[in-house]
């Protein structure tokens, strides 16, 4: 019998996106009109534009399978993906007709899209890097398919509370989520314990804890094609849903704990950047997201294939960072113990497949595990783990015969103290290509964490500089300077943003320049009128808007430019009448939730700002303003308001940076060290268009290794002195005096690891060149410009095809 099957294409025309959006308001949401609230009338929207993606989703899919095309697989613990229906509507060319559509229907689009609670399933720079790659991955045709954790609680939300950080949940499941489809068919057993068991050849994992991963998928449009990915979620679920026994027995309790103990799993983020938690749960987490998505990748490809044979010409698979290494021994288990490969083959597979990004060089992320922590959950995976070591360290023997140092230090298990697996080393062993982030960073990987496995598999290992998704970050963040843009150069920028070079003449148009400085105005007034409605602050649009927004963490040194802003409250006072140009300094950022270092700076930087920000005879000349609860959607007010971009980490210590690439393409002028993507950045843009200061990488470390000496910076400059002191003594928080003298301590006493006072007094100096430039208008937006025009380079594009290229080997589905 063949089946009929039909359904109707739906039509973007203003009459059925009208008919499409109350249809699903009353019928799925089911709300009368006239008592729909603002979230109806988000999600009844939000499921008319996904009906419009969905059909571009299933052709995509079938001319994946149909065109046999090698499958590109991310594996991410992190997506910072933000609000979806903004992009969606960017990605189909909607935004407008629905906009009217809805106008129609008294309902202001621009309203209820501020009720998108946010997707924060990332803690910063790696989990959006992801989100930017999902977005070009799908927009350039490649066929990518991403597995991460669907938390229950994403990143928290930071509220600031006298001054201090205080972390809520993110509970932004709690409403009806219309974007995801859940997928009851798709669950697999994801094991945990027990014991092994050899007979023959074969090996047993038996007696163990089994949790279900139930499949969340999410459609990433690509931009102006019918080509899209997924974004395939994992959330646990106990494998018996109640235990009847338990249950049966009256022990309702325990047997509901029982299941919350399975679910524990993907139920929350953790809200860590760039450090590790030793802890059993995030190891669970790690192995539980990989084994679900392994088995799912191992399932997708018999769906079509009858043997292993080309399971590495069909199968590439990119492990973001190291938290999804865990991955290279469960394929393994999976080819030998499910399918009875041998290790050879098998092995041979498992390092074609496998490629991996390294995001820091930052001794505390690279993650480790304890060897008995991991035999007590994963007992199969570490005696893989263990063998591989092995062949691995007899291979180093047999090629550096003598060398028992060698062997010492590359071991796959550090022998040092307690024994530990090192998850780095894994993935440089088990992958065909290792990059890093940015030109210097890929240098000072080989140079630093992976010089030994630089020398023993030189051709291993490569650069891809990082990007940021063009959509999002101008045509979606950015509509006046999009707009202003689109209409010198046209609109294909969108999807070849090298084009934004034709710019460069309109740097001598003063009548452009008038127009690209009534843009950045606007979007200054955007975010003036945001702070006037959560912070209360009244700030002006004719201030210079000085921005460091990002993680906070002490490589990032905002302790620094807190250094600057007390600086320049100092002067203001003792040179009352002096011009000064007027600046608003502007942050934001989460502190890890454990970091204590980092919140003490958030409390410092606000109690320096209320004394600054309350002082009369200060006015306007300087306001410090720390936003709360930094997102992906209020990086989209701030950044392209900003005029000066802060990016002044330790130079060495900052892989890439890609907020560093969105104010610049945004049209603010960079200050930064020579550090990560900066350097690149500097290169596009021209060394006089971004402001450099202070020591690069090799200053960095010859003063590490010989002779810093911090205190005496301190005693011989009577500026630096005058801040530090009053930070010691109290001047910011007189009711308890000793509050930030641990900072002076860390800086002057306890050798100023991140070297702060080495690149002060530069700082300040370029500083003062930032303000000279800010006089002068024209030339301040004619540099500007010059920088929106550079940024072509930094499309997430651009990274995408050079992975396709030199990593994954991969090309683009035809539709
Ligand atoms: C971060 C780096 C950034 C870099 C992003 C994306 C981690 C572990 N690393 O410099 O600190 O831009 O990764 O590559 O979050």
């Amino acid at each position: 019998m063949t089946v009929s099957f039909e359904y109707d294409s739906p039509g973007n025309d203003s009459d059925a996106l009208k008919h499409a959006i109350a249809n699903k308001l009353v019928f799925f949401i089911g709300k009368d009109p006239i008592v729909a609230q603002p979230k109806d009338w988000l999600n009844a929207t939000f499921l008319a534009v996904r009906d419009r993606l969905v059909e571009r989703w299933m052709r995509t899919t079938r001319a994946q399978y149909s065109q046999d095309l090698k499958r590109v697989y991310y594996l991410s613990m992190e997506f910072l993906i933000g609000r979806a229906l903004s992009n969606a509507l960017l990605a189909l060319e909607l935004f407008e007709p629905v906009k009217a559509a809805l106008d129609e229907m008294g309902v202001d689009l621009n309203e209820i899209l501020d009720y998108e609670p946010d997707a924060a399933l990332g803690n910063g720079g790696l989990g959006r890097l992801a989100a930017c790659f999902l977005d070009s991955m799908a927009t350039m045709g490649v066929p990518g398919f991403a597995y991460g954790i669907r938390y229950d609680f994403g990143m928290f939300k930071q509220r600031i509370i006298d001054g201090q950080q205080v972390e809520a949940p993110d509970t932004w499941l709690s409403a009806l989520n219309v974007w995801e489809f859940p997928r009851d068919e798709t669950q697999y057993v994801v094991q945990f314990g027990g014991r092994i068991e050899t007979t023959g050849n074969t090996v047993h994992w038996l007696d163990t804890q089994d949790v279900l991963a139930m499949a969340y998928d999410y459609i990433i449009p690509g931009y102006q094609t019918t080509a899209t990915n997924t974004l395939r979620l994992w959330s646990a679920r106990a494998s018996r849903s109640i235990n009847l026994h338990m249950f049966n027995q009256g022990d309702y309790f325990a047997a509901v704990e029982e299941k919350n103990h399975s679910e524990n799993v993907s139920r929350v983020l953790y809200p860590d950047d760039s450090t590790q938690h030793g802890k059993e749960l995030r190891l669970r987490q790690e192995y539980f997201f990989v084994s679900a998505s392994l088995q799912d990748i191992v399932h997708r490809y018999l769906f079509t294939h009858e043997d292993f044979n080309q399971l590495s010409d069909k199968t590439a698979i990119h492990l973001n960072d190291t938290h999804p290494v865990l991955a290279v021994p469960e394929l393994m288990r999976i080819l030998m113990d499910e399918y009875h490969l041998d290790w050879n083959v098998a092995w041979g597979y498992t390092q074609n497949i496998f490629s991996y990004t390294n995001h820091t060089l930052m001794s505390e992320a690279l993650e480790t595990w304890p060897v008995e922590m991991f035999a007590h959950w994963l007992p199969r995976h570490l005696k893989i783990i263990f063998e591989i070591n092995e062949r691995f360290l007899a291979e180093v023997k047999q090629r550096f015969a003598g060398d028992t140092e060698l062997i010492r230090r590359v071991s796959l298990v550090d022998e040092s103290g307690e024994r530990k697996i090192r998850m780095a080393y894994i993935a440089v062993v088990a992958s065909h290509k290792v990059n890093g982030v940015s030109a210097l960073h890929s240098q000072l990987m080989k140079s630093t964490i992976f010089a030994d496995f630089a020398r023993i598999y030189p051709e291993r290992f490569t650069n891809v500089t990082n990007g940021i998704t063009p959509r999002r970050w101008l045509a979606q963040a950015n509509r006046p300077l999009a707009a202003l843009i689109d209409e010198k150069i046209g609109r294909t920028w969108r999807v070849n943003l090298d084009e934004l070079a034709e710019l460069k003449p309109l740097a001598e148009d003063a009548g452009f320049i008038g127009d690209f400085m009534a843009a950045k105005r606007a979007n200054k007034e955007r975010l003036v009128r945001y702070i006037a409605m959560h912070l209360g602050g009244v700030i002006s649009p004719d201030a210079l808007f000085d921005v460091q927004v990002k993680r906070i963490h002490e490589y990032k040194r905002q302790l620094l430019n807190v250094l600057h802003v007390i600086t320049r409250y100092n002067f203001i006072l003792k040179n009352p009448d002096a011009a000064i140009v007027p600046r608003v300094v502007v942050f934001a950022g989460k502190a890890a939730s454990a970091y204590k270092m980092a919140k003490l700076l958030i409390r410092l930087i606000n109690d320096v700002g209320a004394k600054i920000n309350h002082d009369v005879r200060v006015g306007d000349k300087l306001k410090v303003v720390f936003i709360p609860n930094y997102s992906v959607s209020l990086a989209e007010i701030i950044i392209p308001a900003a005029d000066l971009s802060e990016q002044i980490s330790t130079a060495g210590t900052e892989a890439s940076g890609t907020g560093n690439m969105k104010f610049a393409l945004n049209g603010a002028l960079t200050i930064g060290t020579l550090d990560g993507a900066n350097i690149e950045i500097g290169q596009a843009v021209g060394a006089d268009n971004i402001f450099i200061f202070g020591n690069n990488s090799d200053d960095v470390q010859r003063l590490r290794q010989e002779s810093y000496d911090p205190r005496a910076i301190y005693e011989a400059d009577p500026v630096l002195h005058e801040v530090l002191n009053q930070i010691a003594s109290g001047f910011f928080s007189p009711e308890e005096p000793e509050r930030y003298r641990v900072i002076f301590d860390l800086l002057v006493n306890w050798g100023d690891h991140y070297q702060l006072l080495a690149d002060f007094a530069d700082y300040v100096k370029v500083q003062g060149k930032v303000d000279a430039l800010y006089l002068k208008p024209l030339e301040w937006h004619k540099k500007a410009l010059l920088n929106v025009a550079g940024m072509g380079r930094f499309s997430s594009d651009r990274s995408i095809s050079e992975y396709a290229r030199k990593i994954w080997n991969s090309s683009s589905v035809k539709l």
